[in-house]
């Protein structure tokens, strides 16, 4: 029985290091190296390249090393009748939590409307913004979306949610459901997409909703690029009706060069790198659940299959 790490980037020698480290007596190799596949009864997968799952014919699993599974079920070769699993890790939580967080400030403050006047020797004094006079909507109260809640609380915004099922945080307000979005939207000026990418969520970042926000609201976007339509948004901020946007994901990753996004004055880029899967406090899990498997034990953080997250 054994492991196979299948991913694209760099990190794919540091994922094998740290499993092995862990576990030295599993069986674990990388996608780039010769290994008997046959032998192979875990996958853990990060964007793998699609179509190479079904070169496993004993394949018992598929464990994301991220908290999405969207590229899991996107491949349409991958096996279908086995367990998807993915990682709830409480450090993948607080580090989304510290970015959205860090990112809601800089807009708040005018941080780099700052940074701009700096770059042309402009004093300018803005509005002054405070915590208290801002409701945060956060799209998924999840995994993630409910730490980044619970924390955005502590800090003193007014806070609300939005998921599939009703969810009961302390000074939360939560919506629910198709009929419960007008109402959690009407109410957002910051709004932040932590939704999982799904057939029933990709897209849903676009006019319509957009309309909805009251206007001058702020977009975020740590979900997924799926989410968001593109030139909606452009739209949008083009017609003030947004003041801006911070994006950490996109349809395409890298961004493409030629994007419009790269240039925008009111778009806040980063590299999907919101929060990322630390080796150190994913592999226990990973570990875990492949002990799991080995032992016909139940497996940690399934994925629904209906749902699709
Ligand atoms: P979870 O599955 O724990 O939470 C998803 C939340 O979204 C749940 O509250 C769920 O509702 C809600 N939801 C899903 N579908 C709908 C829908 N159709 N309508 C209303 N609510 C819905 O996911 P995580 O919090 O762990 O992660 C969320 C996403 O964040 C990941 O899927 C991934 O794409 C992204 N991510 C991005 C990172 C980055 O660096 N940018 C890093 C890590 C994750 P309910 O609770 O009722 O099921
Ligand atoms: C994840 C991510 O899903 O990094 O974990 O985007």
């Amino acid at each position: 029985m054994a492991l196979v790490i299948c991913r694209q980037d760099t990190k794919i020698q540091q994922w094998k290091k740290a499993l092995k480290t862990a576990a030295p007596d599993i069986e674990v190799y990388s996608c780039l190296e010769d290994h008997p596949k046959e032998k192979v009864k875990m996958a853990l997968v990060w964007k793998h390249p699609p179509g190479s799952l079904k070169e496993y014919p004993n394949l018992e699993c598929i464990a994301s090393s991220g908290a999405g599974v969207d590229f899991i079920f996107a491949d349409k070769e991958a096996p279908k009748n086995i367990p998807i699993t993915r990682v709830v890790d409480p450090m993948l939580a607080s580090d989304m939590s510290e970015h959205v967080t860090a990112l809601i400030f800089v807009y708040l403050k005018n941080l780099n409307q700052y940074k701009l006047d700096q770059t042309q020797q402009v004093w300018n004094p803005l509005p002054y913004a405070r915590i208290k006079d801002f409701t945060i909507g956060i799209l998924g109260l999840g995994a993630l979306g409910a730490l980044l809640a619970t924390n955005l609380v502590h800090i003193g915004f007014q806070v609300q949610g939005w998921s599939q099922s009703k969810k009961v945080l302390p000074s939360v307000t939560a919506y629910t459901g198709k009929t419960g979005l007008p109402g959690f939207l009407s109410s957002t000026d910051i709004l932040v997409c932590l939704l999982p990418l799904t057939p029933d969520t990709v897209g849903i970042l676009n006019n319509e909703l957009f309309a909805q926000l009251p206007k001058g609201a702020y977009v975020i976007n740590v979900a997924r690029g799926g989410h968001l339509v593109d030139e909606d948004l452009l739209k949008a901020l083009k017609a003030n009706h947004l003041s801006g946007a911070a994006l950490d994901v996109f349809h395409e990753e890298p961004l493409d060069r030629e994007h419009p996004f790269w240039s925008h004055s009111k778009v806040h880029i980063s590299p999907h790198c919101a929060s990322v899967s630390d080796t150190k406090s994913v592999v226990p899990q990973i570990i875990e659940n492949y002990r799991n498997l080995y032992s016909g034990k139940s497996l940690k953080n399934i994925v629904s299959m209906d749902r699709g997250y």
